[in-house]
């Protein structure tokens, strides 16, 4: 190869190098983190189910959202707290959950968790919405107590 034919090749890999960084980092950039924080349970699968407001089924595992707390479904906004879950995570829709490395032994059988939908921290969106409150008997275990959201609600 000619200096001139290797400058070329330099240059085309530094650019395709850069195309490729500016294409991830942009594809990233619209959605929130779904990477899990800690070193417990961390899996993505699909809604199957919605019970009520703070209790999801992801690829068939229960899971209790971590610090948030939604009214029972005979109770006062129960079943709006329900529909407003389902349309942050509709069931079929792809999950992401975080299990609370604080609360890994989780609650009556329920996984203890962050669930995120399309990027969307569906336990900060409940509690926004105010059809769920901080459940603060947690903040002092919860792996989540100091994340902006837990602390705006509560904690
Ligand atoms: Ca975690």
């Amino acid at each position: 190869m000619s200096v001139a034919a290797k400058r070329v090749a330099v240059i085309l890999a530094f650019s395709v190098a850069a195309v490729s960084m500016i294409l991830w980092f942009s594809s990233g950039g619209s959605q929130s983190p779904t990477v899990c924080d800690g070193s417990a349970r961390c899996f993505e699968g699909e809604i199957t189910d919605v019970y009520d407001g703070d209790t999801v089924y992801v690829a068939g595992s229960a899971i209790r959202l971590a610090l948030t707390s939604a009214p029972e479904l005979d109770e006062p906004h129960g079943l709006e707290a329900k529909e407003f879950a389902k349309k942050v995570c509709p069931i079929g829709s792809l999950a992401t959950v975080d299990e609370d490395d604080g609360q890994t032994q989780g609650s009556f059988g329920r996984i203890v968790a962050v669930v995120y939908c399309s990027g969307v921290n569906l336990n900060a969106k409940i509690l926004e919405a105010n059809l769920a409150s901080i459940d603060t008997r947690f903040c002092d275990v919860s792996e989540f107590a100091n994340e902006t959201w837990a602390q705006s609600y509560g904690c």
